[in-house]
């Protein structure tokens, strides 16, 4: 089943020669009217008379999420104030988020782009499904409820949490599909047992849309088994948009639409571009973006793309599943979070050293976060009352600027591990 077979199905050649038409008109457009295009473009030596084919693409400069935060909150926005009509937040490198901005055009392809995707896991008019990613400032929850709604689906916005009140409702509102994080979806496995509720046996949930944080085929095969729901992926970020795209009924990797976004892979050291098939860094040219364009933005995915003509008819390159990042950014339960922003953070309260480690394991399907910090020597207390005090308010703190809870363990000065070369302040114990 197709949304919008013309454009889902258009011969590689034309699709080529759109994306041509659509990055020269970008490229002239920002070139001309954008000072912070003009001068990466003029630092690179590169003028769109420079860009005579689709491959050429590789002459322009890379954007970087330091760009956006240098340019925080609206110096990359390319709209004005009276036609932006939405704005999303996500994490940054340090205390600053990420801005997105939205005209109503680019809500629009945001909704065509997740309506082609949800009907091309057979999600319509017939289902029933609940959102359970956050509602909000991220882009899970509002960017999944207008795709569904578009194709005609009855939209559950259920959020996060309440979990057992969202087996309730899957249950008594013949929930058919389901969109939220592979871990969650393995949590409410678990709860439903102990409310002696059987998905298979006891619901009509036959669907789900994952993504937003790694996952793997074993856990794929996991909650199929367990739960008989079939599973696809779906992939996107909040500076393309939000969620996106996703794999078709096939699933051997996620369609990524060619009239919206043109995708590059390239070496992460040296920036050249990697042919078909090899694995390397996501970089994505937005074709359609207005408020906020993005041209050659490295994501820092590590994946490969496969050009290779898929079974299901789509033309689409299709990327394979996201097997790591080439920074050190961590998602947990489903939130973006950068060591850094930790380290930030930290270092803000006067009371600690700057030794700390950061260990993530998953317990059942939970993430947990411990944050190990020394004390500085004249901070240091043996009352355990000022130690729990301290511990709360770095508790507390990070909360605040991460949005996640965090278990904070204050250590003795000196207790924590010195590093001779780079130190290792991530442990990530998680299998996934
Ligand atoms: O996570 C958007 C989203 C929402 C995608 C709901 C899918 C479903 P950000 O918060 O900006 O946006 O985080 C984007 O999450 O660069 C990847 O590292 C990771 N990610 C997203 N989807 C997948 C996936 C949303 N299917 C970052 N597999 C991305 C692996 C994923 N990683």
């Amino acid at each position: 089943m197709f949304w919008n077979t013309k454009l889902e199905c258009m011969p590689k050649e034309d699709l080529r020669s759109l994306q041509y038409r659509e990055l020269k008109s970008l490229v002239n457009n920002l070139y001309s009217f954008n000072k912070f295009y003009h001068d990466r473009m003029k630092a690179q030596n590169v003028h769109p008379d420079d860009i005579c084919s689709l491959s050429d693409a590789s002459k322009l400069p890379f954007m970087y999420k330091q760009d956006l935060r240098d340019n925080y909150p609206t110096g990359m926005f390319t709209a004005s104030n009276s036609e932006v009509v939405r704005y999303h937040v996500s994490s940054g490198t340090t205390g600053k988020p990420t801005l997105v901005g939205y005209t109503r055009n680019d809500l629009e392809y945001w909704t065509e782009a997740l309506a082609r995707s949800l009907t091309s896991v057979g999600i319509g008019n017939n289902d029933t499904m609940q959102i359970s990613y956050g509602y909000g400032l991220f882009t899970g929850g509002l960017g999944l409820h207008y795709g569904a709604e578009r194709v005609g689906a009855t939209v559950l916005p259920a959020g996060t949490g309440s979990t057992e009140r969202q087996i309730e409702l899957i249950k008594d509102l013949d929930v058919t599909a389901i969109a939220c994080t592979p871990s969650y979806l393995v949590h409410m496995g678990g709860v439903a047992k102990k409310m002696g509720i059987d998905f298979r046996r006891d619901t009509s949930l036959r669907k789900a849309v994952l993504g937003a944080e790694p996952w793997s085929e074993s856990m794929r095969n996991h909650i199929e088994s367990e739960m008989g729901i079939k599973a696809y992926d779906i992939y996107g970020t909040s500076e393309m948009a939000g969620p996106m795209f996703t794999e078709c009924e096939e699933r051997n990797g996620v369609h990524m639409a060619g009239d919206i976004v043109y995708c590059e892979i390239i070496d992460p050291d040296t920036g050249e571009n990697l042919e078909s098939g090899q694995k390397g860094e996501l970089v994505v040219t937005m074709l359609k973006k207005e408020a906020m364009p993005m041209i050659r933005y490295r994501i820092r995915d590590i994946t490969s793309i496969d050009e290779e003509e898929c079974a299901c008819g789509r033309t689409s390159p299709r990327i394979s599943r996201i097997s790591g990042r080439s920074d050190d950014m961590l998602i947990i339960r489903g939130i973006n979070v950068f060591p850094s922003q930790i380290e930030y953070t930290l270092m803000q309260i006067p009371q600690l050293a700057g030794h700390y480690m950061i260990i993530v394991t998953r317990e059942g399907a939970l993430d947990r976060m411990v944050v190990q910090v020394e004390i500085k020597e004249d901070a240091f207390s043996d009352k355990v009352e000022d130690m729990n005090r301290l511990r709360a308010y770095v508790e507390t703190q990070l909360k605040k600027y991460l949005n996640i809870a965090a278990e904070v363990e204050l250590k003795a000065p000196g207790e924590l591990p010195r590093f001779e070369g780079k130190a290792k302040r991530v442990v990530d114990k998680r299998v996934i």
